[in-house]
């Protein structure tokens, strides 16, 4: 087994009643920063995401389309699948909760809580809403314009009496309450923790875990008739995917428990309550984190199929390229609060940030050194106090970026790297290596040589944020695959002089303005 220390990330898995749009990808985009950066920190990593299939939800969908459920959940999972791709997204499993191996997985969950007596039989009579594949109390509910009753999400619930299996939540306030209390990490943000801790402090019920008015679910073993609750279902996927039940397996040893669960708000509640209390239930040890992220809107309203105004990931990337769908999602909205879309927003801040910001530094700075150093790496002279200031500012960065990303604050360890890029547009500015060739060339090698030593190091730094653009301004240094962790960040791996430099191409293309209303500037 690998000596490095291990890290499991997990996304939600997403229903298949339709297809993926931007909050999908939204999710998913920050689970494989996290990875891909975790991996170059040196880290083994474990980084999941995949399709929640079960439930009256995605069996109505399949219904409305007139294909058997496994058929459309066969079609729309492909379709999550080649968002991965379009999203370069580096997951190391794709898990689907109709596969062999999850039943099986979740089978023995039930098995084991029901062993140790946390699960009985009763019938369930309450309200519960298909949207939300959740049961509501009537307390939470309020009037909705036509008289129908509405979930706090506004989905519509309907009234529902059937036999079902009971977990013991009840039982579980006081460890959860503990849980809060001993591991106050246990869930970021800390508004979203007060949200959870308020919800269990106000008393939990015991809640309904198997349905029988439908059959698309996985079957309560030894009952005939009742399939699970498509939640208890849809949690245990985490487990499946490092090998569960088999709890002396390599990668369940390795990667139990999650360090992250990543999600947005809205499913706060089945992370941060039920999936504990399940694990606790279980004797099986807990995450160590539930993030709950915002919630984009698109140009300041809910996105919506109704509406009509869904961001399809597909085109985004069509029309402005990946590096800056990827670039943009995280940059520009702190992660953990809500975030509106807007184009004009999309193309200000790519073209500042990336076509002017460290593309337009990567051309002068190569273009400089292809036409005045033989194409090659200088060798520098002695370094000034500029220089050296430079150079140990970005020598160092990656402490701050680790502690940011560490904290899930992408936009804090984004913000970081590029007031470095910054300080290196300033330090172009006021050294005009371009005006050396004549006054001073020992100079502009060195300048050149600092600036290009920077560039590597940016480079280095935003591979998990944009693959593809690191790799192109790596390769145009000359840095081969080996060189390129961050244990090559710092003083003790700088350029090489002497090492190629090839003519710099676009890395960033400059974005157009959308010609629609309000976009004026
Ligand atoms: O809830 N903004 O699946 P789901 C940001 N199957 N994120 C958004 C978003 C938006 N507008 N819309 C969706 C489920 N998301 C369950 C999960 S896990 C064991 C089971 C993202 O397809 C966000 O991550 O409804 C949200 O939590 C998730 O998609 C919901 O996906």
């Amino acid at each position: 087994m690998s000596e490095r220390p291990a890290f499991y990330i997990t996304t939600p898995i997403y229903y298949v009643n339709d297809v993926p749009h931007i909050g999908h990808a939204y999710t998913t985009l920050a689970c494989d920063v996290l990875a891909r950066f975790k991996r170059l920190d040196g880290y083994d990593v474990m980084f999941l995401t995949g399709t929640d299939e079960h439930g009256q939800k995605v069996e109505k969908s399949a219904e409305k389309a007139g294909v058997p459920p496994q058929e459309f959940c066969d079609r729309v999972s492909a379709r999550f699948g080649e968002l991965a791709e379009a999203m370069d997204f580096s997951n190391d499993q794709f898990i689907r909760t109709t596969e062999t191996r999850h039943r099986v997985s979740v089978q023995h969950l039930w098995k084991v809580l029901e062993d140790k007596g946390f699960i009985y039989e009763d019938s369930y009579a309450g309200w519960y809403s298909v949207r939300d594949e959740a049961f509501y109390s009537e307390d939470e509910l309020s009037d909705g314009e036509g008289g129908e009753k509405l979930a706090p999400s506004g989905a519509t619930v309907e009234w529902v009496e059937e036999p079902s299996y009971f977990f013991r939540l009840s039982a579980m306030q006081d460890k959860l309450l503990a849980l809060y209390e001993d591991q106050p990490e246990f869930v970021k943000p800390k508004s979203r923790l007060n949200e959870v801790r308020s919800f269990v402090s106000g008393g939990l019920q015991d809640l309904s875990i198997s349905r029988t008015s439908f059959s698309w679910g996985v079957p309560v073993p030894g009952a005939d008739g009742h399939i699970m609750y498509v939640w208890i279902d849809a949690l245990a996927n985490y487990l499946t995917a490092v090998g569960y039940p088999d709890e002396g397996s390599d990668a369940y040893s390795a990667f139990w428990p999650a360090d992250v669960h990543m999600i947005g708000k809205d499913i706060l509640r089945f992370h941060a309550v039920y999936w504990p209390a399940f694990l606790l239930a279980a004797d099986l040890p807990l995450p160590d984190r539930v993030f709950a992220h915002g919630w984009w809107t698109n140009e300041g309203q809910k996105i919506s199929k109704s509406l009509g105004n869904v961001i399809d990931p597909f085109e985004l990337i069509e029309s402005y390229g990946l590096d800056a769908v990827r670039f943009y999602l995280l940059r520009e909205v702190p992660f953990g609060n809500d975030g509106d879309f807007s184009r004009t927003s999309f193309v200000q801040r790519c073209n500042a940030d990336l076509a002017n910001g460290i593309g337009n530094l990567n051309n002068r700075t190569l273009g400089l050194i292809v036409k005045n150093c033989n194409g090659a790496v200088p060798k520098p002279n002695d370094f000034t106090k500029e220089d050296n200031e430079l150079l140990s500012s970005i020598d160092n960065l990656i402490e701050d970026v680790r502690a940011h990303m560490d904290n899930q604050a992408f936009h804090k360890a984004f913000e970081t790297i590029w007031q470095q890029a910054s300080a290196a547009d300033s330090y172009i500015s006021v050294q005009e290596p371009w005006k050396l060739k004549k006054t001073d060339p020992e100079r502009m090698i060195t300048v050149l040589y600092v600036l290009a030593e920077v560039i590597r190091q940016l480079a280095i730094l935003i591979q998990p944020i944009m693959p593809d653009a690191a790799d192109k301004l790596l390769n145009g240094l000359g840095i081969g695959d080996q060189e390129r962790s961050y244990e090559y960040l710092g003083a003790d791996y700088r350029l090489k002089p002497g090492t190629t430099i090839s003519k710099p191409g676009v890395i960033f293309p400059r974005l157009e303005m959308p010609v629609t209303e309000g976009t004026s500037e």
